[in-house]
């Protein structure tokens, strides 16, 4: 039924482009017909590149397939997520663990892959928490998250989560300037008195493990949006500013009274060597760090106590700002390193700097004041140029790798293609409706993959059969390999994306993890061999050591349970075959199921409040005798003195 849909839609969708493709024939080639042929990925084939595209308020990062649209995972990062039992099962609730305690959702904007030499390497793709300002690492051989740190001193953790072109720093910056530390003091104190920290946080090239290695701690506004330099600018960050007027109130009058914001450019290296140096001052903080390990299958949350901040004008030459026009959202560095893109959401024209004017303009130090210590450099020093009326409502911008950028509309809805160096608008095409960011595969890159961009709007309305008031956002697929782009695929997407990274499949489906090795389990709790199934009581706590195959539970029936007891399931999964998960819940568990791939072990907690015979069961269809893999839990009054026993088979 599925492929059948799925059939109807594309030949739906090449009928409407046959019309349109016959009106442009000489522009779009012989194939321009070909929609349907060009996502159509038939059954047992597989798509060109994974999208991971962020879960927005769902706290999540979705997998999908290009060209197909095909969703393949939900991987769970900051949300809680009863699919897998991720944030239920004792061994993740760690991960979800602040500052403020276990906090089991965020709002996810902006996954960035891994890079070496500014090439995708497709070890670890990142993403930002922007409520509880938090950085994830997600493994890209297991598509599981692997650690989580929290970002002290930041609010709306939104200028994230962007790396540097070796991934020696994931980087996080704030959008709300908070009074740094925390303290009580009169909001209408904002100006002067708030920091704005840009967090740089450190990646171990071996493991991935992440520290905060130092915050810059700027004047009190709003840093949107960043992207790392590449190539000649490898070594610096850009940030887009808006509320440089400093309001704490009705931003949206007060905050658009400046002509010009500025992009901030950070040189992290002369930082980086100044902080190697003794600089910087530490500074007492409360933030949690979360490693999940992938042999004891646990997560494990520390609390960090300390944090070195930067005061940026203790660092001559580090930081500088650029104006750009009016309150930039977006902040897009070209493939070539040489252009800093800033997208000034009220202006009619997209602004272009140099890095190379910007350079030249810091050596002659001829500079247009400064910002509470920061020189402003001169507009017309370092503008490369002006994308004139490319739209309306610019946002964000993407690369093709062949001298060409992409950039959404969001008023006018639109996808504008421009090239690089000239400044002229070659292409625009309609999104539905009102596009936010976009993507190319290795768009934030020294080389994209420029054969399709995904546009990922906001607005869906009659794009599909409505279900109510509620519609999931909806993304659309465009060919860009020719001159002009062409729509060729609309696919709905979960919560609501905002960037997106993708690579091509090649990169991650070989490496791809297919069970968890059982004799490499490190797991506490787990049991490895067929006949260690056990249950262990000390005092009110029990520990059930179970393990599952097809079909059985072992043990299947245990007695000796009282009221007020507090019961851990360990379940080790002992199928070492692809694709064979077990599931496990239990009448009245206060969390969700577990669903425990192959080698590894999850726990889950019940605390029974009635007497009586209560069964659990296998969640996952896992054989054709799926049905049959059950159990039953004896629970006995609190005082009982049934004996605590268990069995399999009798
Ligand atoms: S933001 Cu959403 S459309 Cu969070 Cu990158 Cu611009
Ligand atoms: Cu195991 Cu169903």
């Amino acid at each position: 039924m599925k492929i059948y849909n799925h059939l109807i839609l594309t030949i739906g969708a090449a009928l409407m482009l046959v019309s349109c493709g016959q009106q442009n024939q000489s522009s779009n080639g012989a194939l321009s017909s070909s929609a349907a042929e060009k996502v159509y990925v038939a059954p047992g084939e597989q798509d060109e590149y994974y999208a991971f595209l962020s879960g927005g308020y769902s706290g999540n990062l979705t997998v999908y397939g290009l060209p197909s649209g095909r969703m393949f995972k939900e991987i769970p990062v900051f949300s809680q997520f009863p699919t897998s039992g991720y944030g239920y099962s004792e061994e993740t609730v760690p991960m979800l663990n602040t500052s403020h305690g276990f906090v089991p959702w965020d709002d996810a904007h902006h996954p960035d892959i891994s890079q070496t030499n500014g090439e995708l390497d497709g070890r670890w793709i990142f993403i930002n928490g922007n409520n509880t300002p938090r950085i994830a690492r997600i493994d890209l051989s297991t598509f599981e998250t692997a650690e989580i740190i929290e970002v002290p001193n930041s609010a709306g953790n939104h200028s994230s989560s962007f790396i540097t072109e070796n991934t020696e720093y994931v980087v996080a910056g704030t959008r709300f300037s908070v009074p740094v530390p925390q303290r009580d003091m009169p909001i209408n104190e904002y100006k002067g008195n708030f920091k704005g920290a840009l967090t740089f946080i450190s990646v171990d090239p071996e493991h991935g493990h992440m520290a905060i290695k130092f915050q810059l701690l700027m004047p009190g506004f709003n840093y949107d949006l960043s992207h790392p330099g590449r190539g000649k600018s490898h070594g610096w960050f850009f940030f887009t500013t808006y509320n440089t007027e400093e309001a704490n109130s009705l931003l949206e009058v007060n905050a658009s009274q400046n002509d010009k914001d500025f992009i901030a450019a950070i040189n992290w290296k002369k930082i980086e060597e100044y902080v190697n140096n003794g600089g910087g001052t530490k500074i007492p903080a409360n933030y949690a760090h979360n490693v999940y390990d992938e042999h004891s299958h646990t997560g494990t949350s520390t609390m960090r106590k300390e944090v070195l901040t930067v005061d940026p004008t203790k660092v001559p030459g580090a930081v500088f700002f650029l104006p750009t026009p009016k309150s930039p959202h977006g902040c897009d560095v070209d493939p070539t390193g040489q252009y800093i893109i800033g997208n000034g959401k009220l202006s009619a024209d997209l602004t272009v700097h140099s890095f190379d004017k910007m350079i030249t303009a810091i050596e002659g130090g001829n500079f247009d004041g400064e910002a509470y210590g920061i020189p402003i450099l001169k507009f017309e020093d370092v503008l490369a140029g002006q994308v004139k009326s490319g739209g309306l409502g610019p946002l964000h911008t993407e690369f093709d790798g062949k001298g060409n950028a992409y950039t959404t509309f969001f008023i006018s809805s639109e996808v504008v293609k421009w090239q690089l160096g000239t400044w002229e608008v070659i292409d625009r095409k309609p999104t539905y409706y009102s596009v936010g960011h976009l993507m190319i595969p290795g768009g934030n890159s020294r080389k994209p993959f420029g054969k399709y961009v995904v546009a990922m709007n906001k607005i869906t309305k009659d794009r599909y059969l409505p279900t109510g008031p509620e519609m999931e956002h909806s993304a659309q697929l465009y060919d860009i390999s020719g001159d002009k782009m062409e729509l060729i695929y609309d696919f709905p997407t979960h919560g609501e994306p905002h960037y997106a990274a993708g690579c091509p499949a090649e990169l991650l489906a070989p490496k791809s993890q297919k069970i968890y090795r059982l004799d490499e389990n490190r797991h506490p709790y787990a049991v490895t061999s067929a006949d260690g199934s056990k249950v262990v009581r000390d005092g009110n706590e029990v520990h059930v050591y179970m393990s599952t195959i097809r079909s059985h539970f072992t043990p299947d029936n245990i007695e000796g349970i009282k009221v007020g007891d507090k019961v851990y399931f360990h379940i080790t999964n002992h199928e070492q075959d692809f694709d064979v998960p077990h599931g496990f819940a239990i009448l009245g568990q206060n969390s969700s199921e577990l669903l425990v791939m192959p080698g590894q072990t999850k726990t889950s907690v019940w605390e029974p409040k009635d007497v009586g015979v209560w069964p659990f069961y296998c969640t996952d269809f896992c054989s054709a005798l799926h049905q049959e893999m059950q159990g039953y839990v004896r629970v006995s009054p609190a005082n009982s003195n049934v004996e605590l026993k268990w069995s399999l088979g009798e």
